[in-house]
């Protein structure tokens, strides 16, 4: 294994904080200025991918790992999305919902490619929780998030999880949403696992960031909150590493 990204989440003290860089909605011109923004931020980890992205990952990827040190992970939305330049892949099993190609048909589908790689695989519990409107990673993934108001089932969901294997749990409310996961699910997820809890989507503003590190999440990821104002990720970024 070529990098030791888990081995840091868990035993590197504080909360972190992950960028989404979906290649589709990045401007590559402005990257390199962007980058020095995110490493003053001390960004923990940059995740790639979205769920319809139609650019192949590889450039901007080699852009992310010539002007910054900072991580680089692989978030999937398909298998067309794999690069093999990223340290390291979200290997995501989509437990909340039923559709058996996202469970293990594609992880089938990539593991020889997988194991025969460098890259560090984070096998991960991606739990869609449906806060309102339908998002992308619904549609795309023909599944059914579970209900925000049915703490049971993600807390059930998230148990399972952690004893099939997984290695991390991602709490998702998927890229812009209108209302990131309720406190009360990340509170209730987090007191019955024991592994790093993942927590993104609809996260716009610090006291939502605060909220989120305050019920639990052990990493948030911001996404489309930067899109218009990438100076957002300084306050945020040092709201995550306070706690
Ligand atoms: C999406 O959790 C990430 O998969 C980030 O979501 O774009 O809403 O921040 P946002």
């Amino acid at each position: 294994m070529a990098t030791d990204i888990y081995q840091n989440i868990i035993q590197k003290p504080g909360k972190k904080i992950a960028v989404l860089i979906d290649p589709d909605k990045t401007n590559h011109l402005a990257l390199s200025e962007v980058i020095l923004l995110y490493e003053k931020a001390k960004v923990d980890f940059f995740l790639v991918g979205g769920s319809l992205v139609l650019e192949n990952p590889n450039n901007i990827i080699q852009k992310l790992k010539k002007h910054s040190d900072i991580p680089v992970i692989l978030f999937p939305g398909s298998l067309l999305q794999y690069s093999s330049k990223a340290d390291a892949i979200l290997f995501l099993s989509l437990i909340s919902g039923r559709n058996p190609e996202l469970l293990i048909g594609t992880h089938v589908a990539v593991a020889s490619l997988l194991k025969n790689s460098n890259m560090e695989v984070l096998p991960t519990g991606y739990m869609l929780i449906g806060t309102g409107k339908s998002t992308s990673v619904e549609y795309i993934s023909n599944t059914t998030p579970i209900p925000s108001d049915k703490p049971d089932i993600a807390v059930a969901t998230a148990i399972a999880g952690e004893l099939l294997g997984l290695k991390l749990i991602y709490l998702e409310a998927g890229s812009g949403a209108k209302r990131p996961v309720p406190s009360e699910i990340i509170k209730r997820v987090k007191q019955n696992i024991d592994i790093p809890l993942i927590v993104g989507g609809g996260l716009k503003t610090e006291n939502q960031v605060k909220n989120a590190c305050e019920s639990g999440a052990d990493i948030i990821v911001i996404g489309n909150a930067l899109e218009n104002d990438n100076n957002k990720i300084l306050n945020m970024a040092k709201i995550v590493h306070e706690f």
